[in-house]
């Protein structure tokens, strides 16, 4: 069933170089709701668990590094097709292959370090969302 909602973090480079203002302005201009927001620090198990569907993949250490170096932004957000229209929003993974106007395609450097994460289903949304927030937290 469609929840209506997505999860995504605002990755490490994206604190780092100041963006997370200017990328929150452009979800919420976007139609998107802040259901749960956070700034907080992935540990390296944190991040292993988080993406462990990659763990084969060759960039898995890479992306552990990069992920747990510094804050990153949490949140949940809430829209119609959420998970679908945040993807549009974000761009592909590849900022160099991301569409005008997304914010890879506005903030991200490369394949890694690419500004942002959007879940790819409701299901991983609802599971993404519960590992970084309690009840409580969610508005
Ligand atoms: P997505 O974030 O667009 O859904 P996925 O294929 O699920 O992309 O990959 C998860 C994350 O792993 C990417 O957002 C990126 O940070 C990292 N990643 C993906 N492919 C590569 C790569 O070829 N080299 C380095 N990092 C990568």
């Amino acid at each position: 069933m469609a929840t209506n909602r997505t999860f995504t973090m605002l990755k490490p480079d994206a604190v780092e170089n100041g963006h997370i203002g200017a990328i929150l302005e452009k979800i919420n201009a976007s139609g998107f709701r802040i259901v749960a927001l956070k700034l907080t620090q992935m540990t390296i198990a944190d991040a292993q668990e988080f993406y462990a569907i990659h763990n084969e993949r060759p960039f898995f250490g890479e992306l552990v590094e990069f992920m747990t170096r510094g804050p990153i932004v949490a949140a949940i957000l809430e829209k119609e097709n959420a998970v679908e229209d945040f993807r549009t929003l974000i761009g592909a993974t590849n900022p160099a292959e991301a569409a005008e106007g997304t914010i890879r395609k506005l903030f991200a450097a490369s394949i890694g370090e690419n500004a942002v994460h959007g879940s790819d289903s409701d299901e991983n949304a609802a599971i993404e969302g519960a590992f970084h927030f309690s009840g409580r937290e969610m508005f």
